[in-house]
C-alpha cells in the first residue's frame, strides 16, 4: 500500500518547513483526515470551508482512496486559534463520504494526535507525568538536599533536549559511582546464570565499546550511537515518567527515552522508578537485537491514535514483556525484562519457586493488574521474541483504528495510511 502521495512526494520540504518554523508546525494540533467525491474543484470546494470559517491550516496530503478508486483522501492538520474549526468541521462532514478527526484535546470523538515526524518527540519533554525534578515524599531522596538538587539538574538537561542535538555528558559524582559500581557487581554476578541468551551476547560488547565497568557510569550519546549502528534504535533523555501513549509512541520512531539520574544510594537493590541503571543495564543490551527491537517498535506502532483504553493494554503488554518478561531457552527459564535485568533483588526473585508463571497471551496479559512498587506476584513467558512479536501483531490487529501506519526508515516518519 501507497503512503499519501504528496507527503512522500514533498517530503523533504515538509522536514525543512518543519525545522524552519518549529513553532507554526506544532501549534497544528488538529488533524483531519477525509474523502472527498472525485469531481473536479472537490479539494478547492473544501479549501474555500477552511477559509470562510477563518481556520489556519498548516499542512495538506492528498491521495487516491485505497478503499474507493472514485474517492480522494485528504490528510489536513490545522489549528483553532479563531475558534471556527468546530463549525468548518460540521459543513466538511456534509460533502464528505468518510471523515475522522485526530486531536491532542481531550475530544472524545476524535482520534488522539501523534507524532509523525521524529522531531514532534520533543513536544513530550514537558508532559513529565511524576517524579521529574519533585519527588515523590515516600522517595528516599524526598529528604536528601544534595540528591533532589541533582536531580534537578538532570531534568533541565532533558527539557532542553532537542531531537539532533548530541546528549550532554554528564559528569557522576563519587557517591552516584560507588551506587553504580554495586549495581553493576552484583548483577554482572547474576548475568550468566539468569539472562537470556540474547542479552548476555550484548553485554560484552556494551563494556567494549560504550564504558560498561563497574567504575563507569556509560553516556547515553555513546550507547546512543552503538544502538544506532545495530538495529536503529536511539536514545532521547527524559527527566521523568512519561504516558504511555507518548512513550510507546517513541517506540514507533525507534525512539527510547531514557533518564539519566541515578537512584538513591540508600536503596540500590529495587526501585521502582526507572534510572540510569535500570535504562542502560535493563534496556540497552536488548535494543541492540533486531528481533527485540523489531517487537518493541511494534508495540508502539499499534499505540498510535490507538484508543485509550487499548494504550492501556499494550502498556499492559509492554509491562509483562519488556520490562518484566521471562522466556523459555533450552527448557530454562530465563529473564529478558528490563526490570528484572537492572534489580538484583528481582532478577534474583523471578526464576525462584515464589512467584507464578503463565504463557504469555496477549489479549490474556493485557487485563493483567500488576503493582508497580513491589516484586511482580505473577510473570509471563514467551517462547522466543520472534512468537512473542507474531502474537502481538494478531492482537494489534484486533485495535480499532480507521487508518493503518508504516514506518518510513529512509525518512524517519509515520506514514499514514487510509485503511488496513
Ligand atoms: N516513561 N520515562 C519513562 N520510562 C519508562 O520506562 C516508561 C515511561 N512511561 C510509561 C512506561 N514506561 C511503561 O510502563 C508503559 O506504560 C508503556
Ligand atoms: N525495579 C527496577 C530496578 O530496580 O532497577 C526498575 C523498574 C522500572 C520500571
Ligand atoms: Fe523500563
Amino acid at each position: 500500500m501507497e503512503g499519501f502521495m504528496f507527503y512522500c512526494i514533498q517530503h523533504s520540504s515538509v522536514q525543512y518547513h518543519g525545522y524552519l518554523d518549529e513553532k507554526q508546525d506544532f501549534d497544528g494540533s488538529f488533524s483531519l483526515i477525509f474523502t472527498l467525491p472525485e469531481k473536479v474543484g472537490a479539494l478547492c470546494g473544501a479549501l474555500r470551508i477552511f477559509e470562510k470559517h477563518s481556520v489556519n491550516l498548516h499542512h495538506i496530503e492528498s491521495r487516491p482512496s485505497k478503499q474507493d478508486k472514485a474517492l480522494y483522501a485528504f490528510f489536513v492538520s490545522c489549528d483553532n486559534k479563531t475558534g471556527g474549526l468546530k463549525e468548518a468541521i460540521q459543513e466538511l462532514k456534509e460533502k464528505s463520504t468518510t471523515f475522522s478527526i485526530l486531536s491532542r484535546d481531550s475530544d472524545k470523538d476524535a482520534i488522539p494526535w501523534f507524532p509523525r515526524k521524529i522531531v514532534e518527540l520533543d513536544r513530550f519533554a514537558n508532559q513529565i507525568l511524576s517524579y521529574g525534578s519533585e519527588l515523590d515524599s515516600d522517595h528516599p531522596g524526598f529528604t536528601d538536599k544534595i540528591y533532589r538538587a541533582r536531580r534537578k539538574e538532570f531534568a533541565d538537561i532533558a527539557f532542553n533536549y532537542k531531537h539532533g542535538q548530541e546528549i550532554p555528558r554528564v559528569t557522576y559524582t563519587p557517591a552516584e559511582i560507588k551506587t553504580w559500581g554495586t549495581i553493576f557487581r552484583e548483577l554482572t554476578k547474576l548475568y550468566p546464570t539468569h539472562a537470556c541468551r540474547e542479552f548476555n551476547h550484548i553485554f560484552p560488547l556494551l563494556c567494549d565499546n560504550c564504558g560498561f565497568k563497574e567504575d563507569n557510569l556509560p553516556q547515553l550519546q555513546d550507547i546512543s550511537n552503538f544502538l544506532q549502528d545495530c538495529t536503529g534504535f536511539r536514545l532521547r533523555p527524559v527527566a521523568g515518567l512519561l504516558s504511555s501513549r507518548d512513550f510507546l509512541a517513541g517506540l514507533a520512531f525507534r525512539v527510547f527515552h531514557s533518564t539519566q539520574y541515578i537512584r538513591h544510594g540508600s536503596k540500590p537493590m529495587y526501585t521502582p522508578e526507572p534510572d540510569i541503571c535500570h535504562e542502560v543495564l535493563g534496556h540497552v543490551p536488548l535494543f541492540a537485537d533486531p528481533s527485540f527491537a523489531q517487537f518493541s517498535q511494534e508495540i508502539g506502532l499499534a499505540s498510535l491514535g490507538a484508543p485509550d483504553e487499548y494504550i492501556q493494554k499494550l502498556a499492559t503488554c509492554y509491562w509483562f514483556t519488556v520490562e518484566f518478561g521471562l522466556c523459555r531457552q533450552n527448557g530454562e527459564i530465563k529473564a529478558y525484562g528490563a526490570g528484572l535485568l537492572s534489580s538484583f533483588g528481582e532478577l534474583q526473585y523471578c526464576v525462584s519457586d515464589k512467584p507464578e508463571i503463565r504463557p504469555f497471551d496477549p489479549a490474556k496479559t493485557a487485563e493483567q493488574q500488576y503493582p508497580i512498587t513491589e516484586f511482580q506476584p505473577i510473570y509471563y513467558v514467551a517462547d522466543s521474541f520472534d512468537s512473542a512479536k507474531e502474537k502481538m501483531r494478531a492482537f494489534a490487529s484486533t485495535i480499532p483504528r480507521p487508518f493503518s501506519v508504516r514506518y518510513n526508515p529512509y525518512t524517519l516518519c509515520v506514514e499514514v495510511i487510509d485503511s488496513k
